[in-house]
Protein backbone atom coordinates (compact mmCIF):
# COMPACT_ATOMS: atom_id res chain seq x y z
CA UNK A 1 0.00 0.00 0.00
CA UNK A 2 1.09 3.24 -0.89
CA UNK A 3 2.63 5.64 1.83
CA UNK A 4 2.08 9.66 1.46
CA UNK A 5 5.02 10.96 0.01
CA UNK A 6 6.52 13.78 1.78
CA UNK A 7 5.19 13.42 4.91
CA UNK A 8 6.96 11.11 7.61
CA UNK A 9 4.01 10.11 10.07
CA UNK A 10 5.64 8.60 13.31
CA UNK A 11 5.52 4.58 12.48
CA UNK A 12 3.44 2.00 13.29
CA UNK A 13 4.65 -1.48 14.88
CA UNK A 14 2.30 -3.93 15.21
CA UNK A 15 3.05 -6.48 18.14
CA UNK A 16 2.00 -9.32 18.64
CA UNK A 17 2.24 -11.81 21.15
CA UNK A 18 -0.65 -13.78 23.39
CA UNK A 19 0.02 -13.15 26.79
CA UNK A 20 -0.56 -9.60 28.11
CA UNK A 21 2.10 -8.72 30.56
CA UNK A 22 4.62 -8.97 27.31
CA UNK A 23 2.11 -7.06 25.42
CA UNK A 24 2.75 -4.42 27.91
CA UNK A 25 6.12 -4.60 28.02
CA UNK A 26 6.48 -3.66 24.82
CA UNK A 27 4.19 -1.14 24.34
CA UNK A 28 6.19 0.61 27.53
CA UNK A 29 9.46 0.16 25.59
CA UNK A 30 8.04 1.49 21.91
CA UNK A 31 5.76 3.91 23.18
CA UNK A 32 8.11 7.11 22.20
CA UNK A 33 9.48 5.84 19.36
CA UNK A 34 6.23 4.53 17.25
CA UNK A 35 2.86 3.97 17.48
CA UNK A 36 2.01 0.66 19.10
CA UNK A 37 -0.93 -1.36 17.73
CA UNK A 38 -1.46 -4.99 19.24
CA UNK A 39 -2.62 -8.23 18.43
CA UNK A 40 -3.31 -11.40 20.88
CA UNK A 41 -3.06 -13.76 18.51
CA UNK A 42 -1.86 -15.26 15.26
CA UNK A 43 -5.14 -14.50 13.33
CA UNK A 44 -5.68 -10.75 14.72
CA UNK A 45 -2.35 -10.77 13.63
CA UNK A 46 -3.14 -10.99 9.87
CA UNK A 47 -6.36 -8.68 10.27
CA UNK A 48 -4.51 -5.81 11.43
CA UNK A 49 -1.90 -6.28 9.45
CA UNK A 50 -4.17 -6.16 6.62
CA UNK A 51 -5.95 -3.46 7.66
CA UNK A 52 -3.28 -0.80 9.30
CA UNK A 53 -0.17 -1.51 7.01
CA UNK A 54 2.58 -1.41 10.05
CA UNK A 55 5.57 -0.50 9.08
CA UNK A 56 6.90 -3.75 11.42
CA UNK A 57 5.93 -6.60 13.14
CA UNK A 58 6.89 -8.03 16.37
CA UNK A 59 5.75 -11.48 16.02
CA UNK A 60 5.85 -13.98 19.40
CA UNK A 61 6.59 -17.91 17.69
CA UNK A 62 4.86 -19.62 20.43
CA UNK A 63 0.96 -18.92 20.45
CA UNK A 64 -2.22 -20.78 20.97
CA UNK A 65 -4.15 -20.26 18.03
CA UNK A 66 -1.40 -20.14 15.67
CA UNK A 67 2.14 -20.03 15.82
CA UNK A 68 4.60 -17.07 14.56
CA UNK A 69 5.86 -19.13 12.11
CA UNK A 70 2.30 -19.90 10.23
CA UNK A 71 1.61 -16.19 10.59
CA UNK A 72 4.78 -15.06 9.23
CA UNK A 73 4.53 -17.64 6.38
CA UNK A 74 0.68 -16.01 5.63
CA UNK A 75 1.77 -12.62 6.04
CA UNK A 76 4.65 -13.26 2.96
CA UNK A 77 2.20 -15.38 0.83
CA UNK A 78 0.58 -12.17 0.62
CA UNK A 79 0.83 -9.46 -1.84
CA UNK A 80 -0.74 -6.84 0.56
CA UNK A 81 1.34 -7.75 3.25
CA UNK A 82 4.92 -9.43 2.49
CA UNK A 83 6.93 -6.20 2.24
CA UNK A 84 6.38 -5.84 6.06
CA UNK A 85 9.25 -6.44 8.07
CA UNK A 86 9.13 -9.35 10.77
CA UNK A 87 10.86 -9.59 14.01
CA UNK A 88 10.25 -12.50 15.77
CA UNK A 89 10.43 -12.32 19.72
CA UNK A 90 10.89 -15.83 20.89
CA UNK A 91 11.15 -17.74 23.91
CA UNK A 92 12.66 -20.77 21.97
CA UNK A 93 16.47 -19.67 21.95
CA UNK A 94 18.48 -22.71 19.89
CA UNK A 95 19.83 -21.40 16.59
CA UNK A 96 17.62 -23.97 14.59
CA UNK A 97 14.83 -21.92 15.70
CA UNK A 98 16.42 -18.48 15.09
CA UNK A 99 17.44 -19.78 11.75
CA UNK A 100 13.79 -20.92 10.81
CA UNK A 101 12.86 -18.22 11.22
CA UNK A 102 15.15 -16.08 9.21
CA UNK A 103 14.25 -18.78 6.54
CA UNK A 104 11.05 -17.96 6.73
CA UNK A 105 11.73 -14.38 5.96
CA UNK A 106 11.93 -12.38 9.28
CA UNK A 107 14.77 -9.54 9.20
CA UNK A 108 15.55 -10.53 12.69
CA UNK A 109 15.49 -12.71 15.55
CA UNK A 110 15.40 -11.76 19.26
CA UNK A 111 15.50 -14.12 22.19
CA UNK A 112 13.19 -14.14 25.20
CA UNK A 113 14.02 -12.81 27.76
CA UNK A 114 15.07 -9.90 26.17
CA UNK A 115 17.33 -6.68 27.21
CA UNK A 116 14.82 -3.81 26.98
CA UNK A 117 17.68 -0.98 25.69
CA UNK A 118 18.51 -3.97 22.86
CA UNK A 119 15.08 -4.56 21.84
CA UNK A 120 14.30 -1.00 21.45
CA UNK A 121 17.26 -0.32 19.47
CA UNK A 122 17.25 -2.98 16.94
CA UNK A 123 13.68 -1.63 16.20
CA UNK A 124 14.48 1.60 15.79
CA UNK A 125 17.36 0.10 12.86
CA UNK A 126 14.62 -1.60 11.44
CA UNK A 127 12.62 1.07 11.44
CA UNK A 128 15.44 3.76 9.60
CA UNK A 129 15.54 0.81 6.95
CA UNK A 130 12.00 0.90 6.57
CA UNK A 131 11.88 5.25 6.15
CA UNK A 132 14.89 4.70 3.67
CA UNK A 133 13.06 2.34 1.67
CA UNK A 134 9.94 4.50 2.17
CA UNK A 135 12.23 7.56 0.28
CA UNK A 136 14.04 5.28 -2.31
CA UNK A 137 10.43 4.36 -3.49
CA UNK A 138 9.10 7.53 -3.22
CA UNK A 139 11.95 9.03 -5.20
CA UNK A 140 12.02 6.77 -7.70
CA UNK A 141 8.32 7.19 -8.77
CA UNK A 142 8.23 10.91 -8.78
CA UNK A 143 9.27 13.11 -11.56
CA UNK A 144 11.27 15.39 -10.08
CA UNK A 145 10.62 18.71 -12.08
CA UNK A 146 6.75 19.02 -11.29
CA UNK A 147 6.76 16.39 -8.18
CA UNK A 148 4.12 14.81 -9.51
CA UNK A 149 4.09 11.12 -9.85
CA UNK A 150 6.57 10.15 -13.04
CA UNK A 151 5.72 7.32 -15.67
CA UNK A 152 7.26 4.36 -13.90
CA UNK A 153 4.42 4.72 -11.24
CA UNK A 154 1.95 5.67 -13.70
CA UNK A 155 2.60 2.13 -15.24
CA UNK A 156 2.47 0.19 -12.42
CA UNK A 157 -1.00 2.29 -11.28
CA UNK A 158 -2.46 1.27 -14.38
CA UNK A 159 -1.67 -2.50 -13.95
CA UNK A 160 -3.20 -2.35 -10.48
CA UNK A 161 -6.52 -0.24 -11.63
CA UNK A 162 -7.00 -2.59 -14.89
CA UNK A 163 -7.08 -5.72 -12.72
CA UNK A 164 -8.95 -3.74 -10.39
CA UNK A 165 -11.41 -2.89 -12.98
CA UNK A 166 -11.82 -5.81 -14.70
CA UNK A 167 -12.81 -7.69 -10.83
CA UNK A 168 -15.24 -5.14 -10.57
CA UNK A 169 -16.56 -5.17 -13.68
CA UNK A 170 -16.08 -1.30 -13.79
CA UNK A 171 -14.71 1.15 -16.24
CA UNK A 172 -11.39 2.37 -16.83
CA UNK A 173 -10.71 5.75 -18.68
CA UNK A 174 -7.29 7.15 -19.58
CA UNK A 175 -6.48 10.56 -20.90
CA UNK A 176 -3.45 11.89 -22.57
CA UNK A 177 -2.62 15.16 -22.59
CA UNK A 178 -0.08 17.53 -24.04
CA UNK A 179 0.67 21.01 -24.46
CA UNK A 180 -0.03 22.77 -27.61
CA UNK A 181 2.86 24.93 -29.46
CA UNK A 182 5.23 24.00 -26.42
CA UNK A 183 8.24 24.21 -28.47
CA UNK A 184 7.30 27.81 -29.81
CA UNK A 185 6.92 29.10 -26.13
CA UNK A 186 10.35 27.64 -25.48
CA UNK A 187 11.74 29.27 -28.09
CA UNK A 188 9.99 32.78 -27.26
CA UNK A 189 10.55 32.28 -23.57
CA UNK A 190 12.91 29.93 -23.06
CA UNK A 191 13.47 26.71 -21.59
CA UNK A 192 13.58 27.75 -17.85
CA UNK A 193 10.13 29.66 -18.16
CA UNK A 194 8.79 26.33 -20.06
CA UNK A 195 9.76 24.10 -17.52
CA UNK A 196 7.35 26.93 -14.90
CA UNK A 197 4.79 25.96 -17.17
CA UNK A 198 4.70 22.46 -16.94
CA UNK A 199 4.97 22.69 -13.03
CA UNK A 200 1.77 24.81 -13.23
CA UNK A 201 -0.04 22.17 -15.19
CA UNK A 202 1.20 19.68 -12.99
CA UNK A 203 -0.30 21.38 -10.03
CA UNK A 204 -3.44 21.78 -12.09
CA UNK A 205 -3.84 18.58 -12.95
CA UNK A 206 -3.45 17.31 -9.32
CA UNK A 207 -6.60 19.47 -7.84
CA UNK A 208 -8.21 17.11 -10.33
CA UNK A 209 -7.35 13.84 -8.34
CA UNK A 210 -10.55 13.78 -6.29
CA UNK A 211 -11.69 9.90 -5.95
CA UNK A 212 -9.62 7.08 -4.85
CA UNK A 213 -7.35 5.73 -7.68
CA UNK A 214 -7.40 9.38 -9.77
CA UNK A 215 -3.57 9.57 -10.99
CA UNK A 216 -2.16 12.63 -12.16
CA UNK A 217 1.12 11.58 -14.16
CA UNK A 218 3.94 13.28 -16.30
CA UNK A 219 4.48 10.55 -18.53
CA UNK A 220 7.51 12.39 -20.17
CA UNK A 221 8.42 15.70 -22.08
CA UNK A 222 5.37 18.09 -22.06
CA UNK A 223 3.15 15.19 -22.33
CA UNK A 224 0.42 14.65 -18.86
CA UNK A 225 -1.32 11.36 -18.00
CA UNK A 226 -4.54 11.42 -16.16
CA UNK A 227 -6.22 7.96 -14.92
CA UNK A 228 -9.70 7.75 -13.73
CA UNK A 229 -10.95 4.14 -12.54
CA UNK A 230 -14.42 3.57 -12.43
CA UNK A 231 -15.62 6.76 -14.68
CA UNK A 232 -17.44 6.35 -18.01
CA UNK A 233 -16.64 7.34 -20.94
CA UNK A 234 -18.63 10.51 -20.97
CA UNK A 235 -18.10 11.34 -17.08
CA UNK A 236 -14.52 11.03 -18.17
CA UNK A 237 -14.50 13.41 -21.47
CA UNK A 238 -16.31 15.81 -18.80
CA UNK A 239 -13.57 15.94 -16.51
CA UNK A 240 -11.07 16.32 -19.50
CA UNK A 241 -13.02 19.02 -20.82
CA UNK A 242 -12.49 20.43 -17.51
CA UNK A 243 -8.62 19.86 -17.38
CA UNK A 244 -8.38 21.48 -20.45
CA UNK A 245 -10.65 24.23 -19.05
CA UNK A 246 -8.53 25.21 -15.63
CA UNK A 247 -5.22 24.92 -17.78
CA UNK A 248 -6.48 27.76 -20.15
CA UNK A 249 -7.70 29.40 -16.81
CA UNK A 250 -4.53 29.71 -15.35
CA UNK A 251 -4.16 32.72 -18.25
CA UNK A 252 -0.12 31.82 -18.52
CA UNK A 253 0.77 34.27 -21.99
CA UNK A 254 1.87 32.14 -24.95
CA UNK A 255 2.61 35.20 -27.32
CA UNK A 256 3.32 32.42 -29.91
CA UNK A 257 0.09 30.57 -30.03
CA UNK A 258 -1.96 30.60 -32.89
CA UNK A 259 -5.04 29.05 -31.01
CA UNK A 260 -5.32 31.41 -27.81
CA UNK A 261 -3.21 33.53 -25.93
CA UNK A 262 -2.52 31.55 -23.39
CA UNK A 263 -0.97 28.16 -22.63
CA UNK A 264 -2.95 25.59 -23.54
CA UNK A 265 -3.11 21.53 -23.75
CA UNK A 266 -5.11 19.19 -26.28
CA UNK A 267 -6.38 15.53 -24.65
CA UNK A 268 -7.13 12.43 -25.98
CA UNK A 269 -8.88 9.70 -23.86
CA UNK A 270 -10.35 6.52 -24.23
CA UNK A 271 -12.32 4.38 -21.69
CA UNK A 272 -12.43 0.49 -21.73
CA UNK A 273 -13.98 -2.03 -19.86
CA UNK A 274 -10.57 -4.24 -18.60
CA UNK A 275 -10.97 -8.00 -18.84
CA UNK A 276 -8.40 -10.04 -16.79
CA UNK A 277 -5.03 -10.36 -16.88
CA UNK A 278 -2.86 -7.92 -18.94
CA UNK A 279 -2.90 -4.40 -19.71
CA UNK A 280 -3.91 -4.17 -23.43
CA UNK A 281 -1.80 -1.91 -25.30
CA UNK A 282 -4.74 -1.18 -27.75
CA UNK A 283 -5.99 1.10 -24.64
CA UNK A 284 -2.95 4.01 -24.44
CA UNK A 285 -2.34 3.67 -27.86
CA UNK A 286 -6.38 4.81 -28.54
CA UNK A 287 -5.79 7.52 -26.61
CA UNK A 288 -2.94 8.78 -28.10
CA UNK A 289 -4.71 8.74 -31.69
CA UNK A 290 -7.61 10.77 -30.24
CA UNK A 291 -5.05 13.08 -29.33
CA UNK A 292 -3.51 13.20 -32.54
CA UNK A 293 -6.54 13.74 -34.12
CA UNK A 294 -7.47 16.42 -31.12
CA UNK A 295 -4.02 18.06 -32.03
CA UNK A 296 -5.13 18.01 -36.00
CA UNK A 297 -8.48 19.43 -35.06
CA UNK A 298 -7.15 22.88 -33.80
CA UNK A 299 -5.62 22.16 -30.61
CA UNK A 300 -7.26 23.47 -27.12
CA UNK A 301 -9.89 20.08 -27.24
CA UNK A 302 -10.69 17.17 -25.94
CA UNK A 303 -11.39 13.92 -28.12
CA UNK A 304 -12.24 10.51 -26.90
CA UNK A 305 -12.17 7.45 -28.64
CA UNK A 306 -15.22 6.20 -29.84
CA UNK A 307 -17.59 9.41 -28.73
CA UNK A 308 -18.79 11.68 -30.40
CA UNK A 309 -16.63 14.62 -29.45
P1 LIG B 1 2.03 20.55 -30.62
O1 LIG B 1 0.98 21.57 -30.37
O2 LIG B 1 1.80 19.83 -31.90
O3 LIG B 1 2.18 19.63 -29.48
O4 LIG B 1 3.39 21.36 -30.81
P2 LIG B 1 4.63 21.40 -29.85
O5 LIG B 1 5.50 22.54 -30.24
O6 LIG B 1 4.18 21.42 -28.45
O7 LIG B 1 5.28 19.99 -30.12
P3 LIG B 1 6.74 19.55 -30.42
O8 LIG B 1 6.71 18.06 -30.25
O9 LIG B 1 7.22 20.10 -31.75
O10 LIG B 1 7.61 20.19 -29.29
C1 LIG B 1 7.58 19.77 -27.97
C2 LIG B 1 8.43 20.70 -27.19
O11 LIG B 1 8.35 20.38 -25.79
C3 LIG B 1 9.87 20.64 -27.57
C4 LIG B 1 10.60 20.51 -26.28
O12 LIG B 1 11.62 21.46 -26.19
C5 LIG B 1 9.55 20.81 -25.22
N1 LIG B 1 9.81 20.10 -23.99
C6 LIG B 1 9.77 18.77 -23.77
N2 LIG B 1 10.13 18.51 -22.50
C7 LIG B 1 10.39 19.71 -21.91
C8 LIG B 1 10.81 20.10 -20.60
O13 LIG B 1 11.04 19.28 -19.71
N3 LIG B 1 10.96 21.42 -20.35
C9 LIG B 1 10.72 22.35 -21.30
N4 LIG B 1 10.86 23.63 -20.98
N5 LIG B 1 10.35 22.00 -22.54
C10 LIG B 1 10.19 20.72 -22.86
MG1 LIG C 1 3.10 19.77 -27.64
Amino acid sequence: MDKPAGLTPLPTVLVVDDEKPNRDLLVELLKHDCRVILAKNGSQALDRAHEMQPDLILLDVLMADMSGYQVIQTLKHDDATRHIPVIFISALDAPEDEERGLDLGAVDYITKPFHPSIVRKRVRNHLQSVHHRHLLENLAMIDSLTEIANRRRYNEALENEWRRCARSGSPLSLAIMDVDHFKAYNDRLGHAAGDGILRNIATTLTGFMRRPGDLAARYGGEEFIFLMPQVDAEAAALLANEIRSAVEALRLPHPDSPVSPYVTISLGGMTTPPTDGHVDPEFFLNADTALYTAKAKGRNRVVWHRLAN
